[in-house]
């Protein structure tokens, strides 16, 4: 029998680093081990990533260095598919490329296309600590690619020229100081 206090009733939202952020710019250490205090991150991550809204979010984005993700691209009205994978490693990518317009909840409102492999194989451990492989395309397949440049403190503008990404990034630069000044 699990006593009252194991049984987590809520879950937390956590806050959004918003770019730029040096801790968007770090390579994130693996995890050990997928363990109880692990999975209650990752299950803070879903939520926060819901809330957002979001179909995916990367631990350093809400401040922590290591290596897990959490992703759900089902369309609006399917059941939910959340997915908890730590230290996700590409063991195939196809050599078909394909553009989609990425968005990042570390980048609010600035969207742009970037081109990835269309489909890819990633191996990855689960929530029960389990070694696991997916093969992936679409939309889930170029999700999981942008959480896993998270992981190595790549963001989408850096996909991009170096004078689109900076005027992506003063843009936000700009926005944080409006809020400053407003209070907002
Ligand atoms: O919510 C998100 N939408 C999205 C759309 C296209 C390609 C990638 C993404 S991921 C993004 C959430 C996010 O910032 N994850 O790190
Ligand atoms: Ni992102």
């Amino acid at each position: 029998m699990p006593t009252l206090e194991s049984i987590r009733l809520a879950m937390t939202v956590l806050p959004i680093i918003i770019a730029p952020d040096p801790r968007l710019k770090v390579k994130c250490r693996p995890v050990e081990r997928v363990d109880a205090q692990i999975r209650r991150l990752m299950d803070d991550m879903l939520e926060t990533m819901y809330l957002a809204p979001g179909i995916g979010l990367a631990a350093p984005q809400i401040g922590v260095n290591s290596r897990i993700i959490v992703v759900d691209a089902a369309r609006e009205g399917e059941d939910r598919q959340p997915m908890r994978l730590a230290n996700p490693e590409i063991v195939w990518a196809s050599p078909e490329m394909i553009a989609c317009e990425e968005g990042c909840l570390s980048l609010p409102n600035q969207y742009a296309d970037v081109t990835r492999p269309a489909e890819a194989r990633i191996r990855y451990i689960d929530h029960d600590n389990e070694i696991r492989e997916i093969q992936v395309k679409g939309l889930l397949s170029t999700c999981i690619q942008h959480e896993m440049d998270h992981l190595d403190g790549v963001l989408f503008v850096d996909h991009l020229s170096n004078l689109r990404r900076d005027v992506i990034l003063r843009k936000l630069v700009k926005a944080r100081k409006t809020q400053a000044t407003v209070g907002a």
